[in-house]
């Protein structure tokens, strides 16, 4: 090889090189991707799996306790999710201080097999922000090994007798809303002393409580660990499935009744994906894996209708009117929200 020909052969190797590497970096980045940011245990792992295969999307996938948690993780910033499912109250609260993206509802055509009783609600009264994913209630899964009397109150998880049986939820709003139901009181009161007798009431229970869990509440109740836990209702189909000692019930003094909603928070990056996403998990089929896995209800009738008549039958999956009639929804409580998360460090901190 001549002198020229060597350099000239070296530049068309560097160029080919640059090419390649540039071209596969290109193509990498080319990939759609969504980050989405849920419940944890509140999807069939395979319908994201499906989702990836139909569509070409890469799924990146995180998950979260509590509304709490997840508000801070998104508020703070820098988190890049495309797809969040936080609660009525929290999604209110979440467009209050701008953290949402409008959806065009034109990428989400699914969301017509959504029941009107679930839209239009005080959360997103004009049905700007969110899509409904599952609701549900409150209450008390027990064991009925353990547990003879009847469960129809909230005052049995001050009983003695279940001294360190009890679990309670590690969530703020949860665990002081059903004490400020037991006690009389509106879930969402601003009223200082309401607000401390409910503390006072649950530092009470603390040397009854055996732990306050999320998600591992139902490892525990499944095996027997406790005589009975407040639970969200999903949980409670999903355990009774798996122990068939296992009941629910929805104390007389009354509940919450919630909303988890799909949402996308502000400055997503992948906005069409994240549509692409939220009509697929609205798709009926796609619903029904959903819903027969995780064992939450479904806003979507057409999806209630094929479940098995035992599950439609359920208080835990389908409380009905008469049930529903006395519950309440969390409002986003703004400034006065500095009184519970007070309480809640109090409660967690006393021995
Ligand atoms: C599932 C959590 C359900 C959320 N682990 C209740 N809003």
């Amino acid at each position: 090889m001549g002198k020229l020909t060597k350099i000239l052969f070296f530049i068309t190797l560097c160029v080919f090189s640059v090419v390649a590497l540039t071209g596969c970096g290109g193509e990498k980045s080319a990939q759609r991707q969504l980050k989405v940011y849920n419940w944890g245990d509140y999807i069939d792992p395979e319908v994201i799996k499906d989702f990836e295969k139909e569509t070409g999307i890469k799924v990146i996938y995180d998950t979260f306790a509590t509304n709490e948690d997840m508000y801070v993780k998104i508020k703070s910033g820098g988190s890049d999710y495309d797809v969040a499912i936080p609660s009525d109250y929290m999604i209110k609260r979440m467009i209050n201080e701008d953290l949402l993206e409008k959806i065009d509802y034109n990428n989400v055509p699914n969301y017509k097999n959504i029941s009107d009783k679930f839209k239009n609600l005080a959360f997103d009264a004009k049905n700007e922000y969110s899509v409904p994913y599952m609701w549900g209630t409150v209450g008390i899964i027990y064991n009925k090994t353990m547990v003879q009397e009847p469960v129809d109150s909230w005052g049995i998880l001050w009983n003695k007798k279940y001294a360190k049986q009890i679990l309670m939820v590690d969530s703020p709003r949860d665990s002081i809303g059903v004490t400020l139901k037991y006690l009389g009181y509106s879930l969402n009161t601003d009223k200082d002393n309401e607000i401390e007798a409910a503390k006072l009431k649950l530092i009470e229970q603390k040397p009854l409580v055996l732990a306050y869990v999320v998600d591992e509440v139902k490892d525990k109740m499944i095996s027997g660990e406790a005589a009975m836990a407040v639970v969200w209702s999903g949980d409670a189909m999903f355990m009774k499935e798996k122990n068939s000692d296992l009941e629910y019930a929805i104390p007389k003094e009354g509940t919450n009744l919630w909303f988890d909603s799909i949402v996308i928070p502000k400055g997503a990056k992948h906005k069409k994906e994240a549509e692409e996403f939220i009509n697929y998990l609205s798709r009926p089929d796609i619903a029904q894996r959903n819903v027969e896995y995780i064992g939450y209800a479904t806003p979507i009738p057409e999806v209630e209708k094929n479940l098995d008549p035992d599950v439609q039958a359920d208080i835990a999956a389908y409380p009905g009117d008469q049930i529903l009639a006395n519950t309440e929804v969390f409002d986003d409580l703004s400034k006065n929200l500095v009184k519970y998360d007070k309480a809640w460090t109090e409660i967690k901190a006393a021995r």
